[in-house]
């Protein structure tokens, strides 16, 4: 699929000219101008309601938005990912996410297979082994019911499982405990099995590949943790595997027919809804989980056939394009008002900056504007004790993207009005701001009206949804995966490959034997990584 470099689109160029009217515009006056605005710039798709009209933008800007999708080709594109075409380029591979959450009656054929079945077939398998340890008849190697589970792995194959079980704790099984433990740091295993008993703790070895240094580690040290209670033989009732790759699962010994299998046209940062998320069917159940597809699946559809000006995902992409790309704002902060989300800023970390942390096109050319946006966040309202004067004041801008329910699920007195009263309040702050004239107005001493004056004028979203359920977790999720999609498709990158977190492993592996402090090989680093291991060195045998 050819299209022009990003620049050399007309829609570029049109974007470009119209940003220079729009750095003369006030949110203030395009509010005033419009008493409908608050209505116009809004969608509604899967139970989520999304306003987009405190950004900075005119009709004229959105229709700009769509001719750049228009000329970046974002539709195509996005119906040969559906169909199973190779867009990861750079490793050959189809991106087909999406098939994890197409119905079981579907069918979709790619390279001669047709996925959904396969998909299917992993489905049901999870279901019947999820209820046997939810009911109690999976027993461990003395006889005792599971109580505990521990999921080991990291990146892809941890904050998925870790945010969807935090997010979706409300429906889970309280009589089962769930640890996640990623960190090569021995504290994370350490600290998460102290007080659990081998008898009722099992553990789920999550890794595509089998061969990830941090998770062997971890799951090397939680047999040896197993077997020294238990002996070698109760490895097979306290160990399954989520993986691609049975030889390894073999090799590590487990037994294979404990092993839940995806595939590698699934990519780590988009396997939650994968056997990878093994732990949160274990967790809230079959019926759950499969409600989870659902919402993911409604998502996907609505992406596949909404018009631009209708469609959540590319309104989200195509915003995210103009506040980064013309707008200049580097980063975007994603604020859930849900305490049951407040991994949810980790996880998009991972989804949109290994996405589209990229300074390459496709087919290899340096790009010459800006890509991928630093995500970052904290649930609301302890983030506004914190770094919400930046936000507010700051000399850096930093478009927000508030999520919030109009129903708690845990319902207690006035603390969700007060919750979500906030939302609204700081999207209007931040839009709106408070000028001198107004705090003058206000009796405030002329002394501290510079101080207080807030510009406003800084953009923000807010989701809106009834309650969070398992349905609206998928779609959610699916909605910020596309999102990511639509930015990395105008950008004309792969956002599918993570080539740059190579380098620092290899160089990792080279360095840890040079650690021993009886080690007498000569350092041939940069004199900095010399003398920071030759340190090590001297505080570790002087310790
Ligand atoms: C995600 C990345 C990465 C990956 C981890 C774990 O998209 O590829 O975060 O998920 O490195 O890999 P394994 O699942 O193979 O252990």
């Amino acid at each position: 699929m050819t299209t022009q470099p990003l620049p050399q689109r007309p829609a570029w160029d049109a974007l470009t000219a119209h940003y220079r009217d729009a750095s003369s515009w006030h949110l203030r006056e395009l509010f005033s101008d419009d008493p409908n605005r608050g209505r116009r710039f809004t969608s509604e798709a899967a139970g989520l309601y999304f306003d987009y009209s405190k950004n900075l933008i005119t009709d004229d800007t959105m229709s700009l938005l769509d001719q750049l999708a228009l000329e970046s080709k974002v539709e195509e594109r996005r119906d040969a990912m559906f169909a199973g075409k190779h867009l990861n380029v750079t490793e050959d591979r189809p991106v087909l996410h999406v098939a994890l959450r197409m119905p079981k009656n579907s069918s979709l054929v790619v390279d001669g297979v047709d996925v959904v079945a396969q998909v299917h077939q992993v489905l049901e398998r999870m279901s019947v082994f999820a209820e046997l340890v939810r009911c109690g008849q999976w027993r461990g190697h003395t006889d005792q019911p599971i109580k505990n589970v521990v999921n080991i792995g990291i990146g892809g194959s941890d904050l998925g499982p870790v945010m969807a079980f935090e997010a979706l704790r409300h429906f889970s099984q309280r009589e089962l405990t769930f640890r996640f433990v990623s960190n090569v740091d021995a504290t994370d295993f350490v600290e998460s099995v102290r007080d659990l008993n081998p008898e009722e703790t099992l553990f789920i070895i999550s890794s595509k590949t089998f061969s990830t240094l941090e998770t062997l580690t971890n799951a090397t040290s939680a047999r040896q943790w197993l077997v020294a209670s238990l002996g070698e033989a109760a490895v097979a009732k306290h160990f399954v595997a989520v993986s691609t790759n049975a030889e390894k699962v073999a090799a590590f010994g487990i037994d294979v027919t404990n092993m839940f299998g995806f595939w590698d046209w699934v990519g780590g940062r988009y396997s939650m809804d994968s056997a990878i998320g093994l732990s949160t069917m274990l967790a809230v159940g079959p019926e759950n989980f499969y409600e989870m597809l659902e919402g993911f699946h409604e998502m996907d559809r609505h992406f596949c056939t909404a018009p631009v000006r209708q469609n959540l995902p590319m309104l989200m992409g195509l915003l995210a394009c103009w506040n980064n790309n013309f707008l200049g704002y580097p980063t975007v902060a994603v604020m859930p008002y849900d305490q049951y989300l407040h991994r949810l800023p980790a996880y998009l970390q991972q989804l949109t900056m290994e996405s589209n942390g990229k300074h390459v096109t496709e087919d290899g050319q340096r790009v010459t504007y800006l890509t991928g946006p630093v995500y970052w966040g904290e649930p609301g309202t302890n983030g506004q004790h914190s770094f919400y004067q930046l936000l507010h004041q700051g000399t850096t801008v930093v478009p927000v993207d508030f999520i919030g329910f109009a129903r708690s699920l845990n319902p207690l007195g006035a603390h969700h009005d007060i919750l979500m009263s906030n939302v609204f309040a700081q999207a209007q702050a931040l839009a709106f701001g408070r000028t001198a004239e107004e705090l003058r107005a206000a009796g405030v001493d002329e002394g501290v009206v510079a101080a207080r004056v807030m510009d406003g004028n800084r953009p923000s979203n807010v989701l809106l949804a009834k309650v969070l359920s398992p349905r609206l977790l998928g779609s959610l999720i699916a909605l910020y995966e596309h999102s990511v999609f639509v930015q990395g498709t105008l950008w004309g990158i792969d956002s599918f490959d993570q080539w740059g977190v190579e380098l620092g492993k290899q160089l990792a592996v080279e360095i840890t034997p040079e650690l021993d402090p009886k080690s007498t090989e000569k350092l041939a680093h940069d004199s900095s990584t010399n003398a920071l291991i030759e340190q090590y060195r001297f505080l570790k045998k002087n310790g």
